[in-house]
């Protein structure tokens, strides 16, 4: 049986991630943090099949301890400060756990289990200001948020592992990828939610930013497949994961409010606390890697994961009002 560590198992991904080890057979160890009010809803259906180890990246002694008890064939490192508009606000908390946390984990590994496989969860955030598109594994980097800054180092300090160690270190440069698990901060479950309040009469306006700025969004589900690839390979490399398709926010708001039969221009209203100090306007990325190599596939496309994310938010608050 192999074993994994994964760390971020929490969130959207991890909890994507654990049921897909899980299916195919994996001893699942996953890192939690200490918090005053746990969270586990997105692996509650999950919670007694993983093995939890008390973490936290920021505290090099925890990762060590956690790699001495799990000793993992694979670790994937999805933990991180993954809201980009939280870094301005926060940018050294950003930078601890985004940043340096990283090297905390690669050097736990390198000291405790150097033969490990292991996944970095790099982001297209790291193309930032446009300077080719699509983007590809060999597009430079221009971030434009603290969190960026703070996803080059991890994507740079892990093919320096790779190199300086002969490490089995791989980097996924992931473009956003969305579910109805995602966090309710983020625009697509903003938008979801927002749209099935106001369906439901419990909200008469979505306030939001930038409406112009296009992003090439998938599916959770489908991406975590891919990082789960990128260790099965023979050799350890990087590689982009992205739907190969741009929308603008804009596009994204149509959608969602068309599904339940409303024109989103009555409802939307648009706030400049939402906008961001340095915006990333465009993102597009090129996966032909990812599907040469992988055989890496999507199965959901934007339309079916709005919706998807659309219905499942009017579901959760169908059953909320029903037990109040
Ligand atoms: P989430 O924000 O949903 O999950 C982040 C996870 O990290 C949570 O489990 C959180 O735990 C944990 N975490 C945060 N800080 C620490 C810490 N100091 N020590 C230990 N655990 C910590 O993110 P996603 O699932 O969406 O993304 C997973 C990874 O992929 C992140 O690294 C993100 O930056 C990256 N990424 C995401 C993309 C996307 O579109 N979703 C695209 C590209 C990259 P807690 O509940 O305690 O906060
Ligand atoms: P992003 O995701 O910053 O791309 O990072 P987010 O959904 O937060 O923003 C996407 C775009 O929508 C615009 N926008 C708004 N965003 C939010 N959150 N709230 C609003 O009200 C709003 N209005 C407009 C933003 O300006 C932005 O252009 C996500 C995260 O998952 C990162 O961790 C990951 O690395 C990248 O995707 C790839």
């Amino acid at each position: 049986m192999k074993r994994a560590l994964v760390t971020g198992v929490t969130g959207q991904d991890g909890s994507y991630l654990a049921e897909l080890l899980l299916s195919k057979g994996y001893e699942v160890y996953g890192l939690r943090r200490r918090t005053s009010t746990p969270n586990y809803e997105n692996v509650e259906h999950i919670k007694d099949r993983i093995v939890w180890i008390e973490g936290d990246l920021t505290d090099l002694a925890s990762l060590i301890e956690a790699i001495r008890m799990s000793k993992p064939d694979e670790i994937y490192n999805l933990a991180a400060q993954s809201f980009v508009a939280t870094s301005w606000p926060q940018p050294i908390a950003t930078s601890n756990i985004t940043a340096l946390g990283v090297i905390n984990m690669l050097e736990a590994a390198r000291l405790i289990k150097p033969d490990v496989r292991f996944y970095q969860a790099s982001s297209s955030e790291m193309f930032g200001k446009v300077v080719e598109t699509p983007q590809k594994e060999t597009t430079p980097f221009y971030p434009r948020s603290p969190y960026g800054v703070a996803k080059v180092y991890g994507h740079w300090i892990t093919v320096n592992y790779r190199e300086s160690y002969n490490m089995f270190a791989c980097s996924g440069i992931l473009f956003n990828h969305e579910s109805p698990r995602r966090g309710l901060e983020f625009v697509t479950r903003k938008v979801t939610d927002g749209v099935a309040r106001i369906k439901m009469g419990i909200l008469n306006e979505l306030r939001l930013g930038n409406l112009d700025a296009k992003r090439d969004w998938g599916f959770a589900g489908d991406y975590v497949k891919a990082m789960w690839l990128m260790l099965q390979q023979d050799d350890p490399d990087d590689y982009v994961i992205s739907t190969g398709e741009t929308h603008t926010v804009r596009e994204l708001v149509e959608i969602a409010f068309e599904h339940v039969g409303l024109d989103w221009k009555q409802y939307v209203v648009i706030d400049e606390n939402f906008t961001r100090p340095a915006e990333v306007d465009l993102l597009l990325g090129d996966c032909s890697k990812a599907i040469k190599k992988l055989n890496w596939e999507l199965e959901v496309d934007f339309e079916q994961l709005v919706k998807m994310m659309v219905d499942s938010d009017l579901g959760k608050l169908r059953r909320s009002l029903q037990f109040n």
